[in-house]
């Protein structure tokens, strides 16, 4: 397979290759519900049973669980009236607005977070690259000292600067920056995507470094649902928000309009001389896509849906690029085993990457055996957090109890 798009910096050309609209889950629960609408139950063999799952999750489902089913689906409109399937109803987004995000998959708010609350976090996200005495413990730093060393010319770089900072990721339990994943504005907002009861799962600071010339400061086009072990898709969304102009030269967001409507494709890492690790894209893209640039001001934010295609061009000029994030979904979504799905090679290396990390953390007793029996599920439990409401994600439905 070839790998994504190769640069980003450029116009694309018009041609997408892999507009592969397979049914995903999500259009079976919204095909089911159509169904439910307009036809009396449909008996369900035990053999299509075995065979679609999701299907029978839902028609075996619980009264109580059926209209949760409902609500995760989206607004179902009264005769007469228009039917959204990625928005739902709230005071914040006009009809024009509703439209633009089903249609794209993203929609860009000019001037959401004023200047001082950017200022704020942006001196929070410096003093924490300084003072690692500060970080939270499940905090992760990423640092980039090639690049630093590169910068400065020097072999004696200061390990603890901004200069060397590529990535603050899980801000959850440091209380200035995740203000951000509180904001009464932001929250609003993801309202519209997620509904009332919204935790905020996935966090970060993208301190995006210049490039020097290899291409690494890109990030290949890719879908956020490939981290993600909850569902709907639908009720769960980004919120991006610059923290100072970002524009072609400095390598702000790309989006494909209208690739939300896509299921969730398999990634790798692009064919690109130099790569960046962990930075991997849809696997497939044969050719140019049509996708646009996002440039944005300082404040300015985009909320996207997390099927879309998006990633980031090359930062051509001296300066870092900065940009904090949150994923949010709505606590009436469910934990899933990613186990047998494309994203169990995902869930492999976290669990990798979790063996490290407890090690850093001083937990002690972890077993192999511990460490096999954990889901990517238990990981994201422990980053997330209720921000609206009282509710965290469900747990895995057990396969007992999908049978009654
Ligand atoms: O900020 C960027 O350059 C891209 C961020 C992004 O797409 C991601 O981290 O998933």
């Amino acid at each position: 397979m070839s790998s994504p798009a190769s640069d980003y910096t450029n116009a694309a050309i018009p041609h997408l290759c892999f507009l592969n609209l397979i049914t995903n889950p999500i259009t079976l629960v919204s095909t089911l519900l159509q169904l439910e609408k307009n036809s009396p139950p449909l008996p369900y063999p035990s053999t299509l049973r075995c065979r679609r799952r999701l299907f029978i999750d839902i028609k075996m489902a619980s009264p109580s669980t059926s209209n949760r089913v409902n609500k995760l689906a989206g607004h179902v409109a009264k005769s007469g009236q228009k039917e959204y399937r990625y928005t739902l109803p709230n005071s914040i987004l006009t009809d024009a607005q509703r439209q633009e995000y089903e249609d794209n998959g993203f929609i860009v708010i000019k001037g959401c977070v004023s200047e001082a609350k950017i200022d704020r976090w942006s001196d929070r996200f410096r003093e924490i690259c300084e003072k690692p005495a500060i970080r939270p413990v499940s905090m992760t730093v990423m640092r980039d000292i090639a690049l630093a060393k590169k910068l400065t010319g020097t072999d004696t770089t200061n390990m603890n600067s901004e200069q060397v900072t590529t990535k603050v990721q899980d801000f959850q339990d440091e209380p200035v920056l995740f203000e951000y994943c509180q904001d009464p504005v932001i929250l609003k907002y993801v309202e519209a995507f997620c509904g009332p009861k919204i935790v905020a799962s996935h966090t970060m600071v993208i301190n995006k470094p210049t490039d020097l010339g290899m291409g690494t400061s890109r990030h290949p086009l890719h879908q956020d649902l490939l981290y993600f072990p909850f569902r709907p898709a639908d009720r769960i969304c980004a919120a991006w928000t610059a923290m100072e102009k970002v524009t072609r030269e400095n390598g702000c967001l790309i989006a494909v309009p209208g690739s939300h409507k896509t299921e969730l494709l398999e990634h790798g890492y692009p064919d690109w001389a130099a790569i960046n690790p962990a930075y991997v894209g849809i696997m497939g893209i044969t050719s140019e896509v049509k996708y646009v640039h996002l440039e944005m001001d300082k404040g300015d934010t985009v909320f996207f849906h997390p099927l879309l295609w998006h990633g980031s061009g090359r930062n051509l000029t001296p300066r870092f690029r900065k940009a904090i994030c949150c994923h949010f979904g709505s606590g009436d979504c469910r934990f899933i085993d990613v186990k047998g799905t494309i994203q169990q090679e995902l869930e492999d290396e976290v669990k990798e990457l979790s063996k490290i990390k407890f090690k850093r953390l001083g937990v002690e007793n972890v077993t192999d055996e511990m460490l096999a029996s954990m889901k990517m599920a238990d990981v994201w439990e422990m980053k997330s957090r209720v921000v609206q409401g009282d509710q965290m994600y469900l747990p895995i439905e057990e396969e007992e109890d999908k049978a009654h």
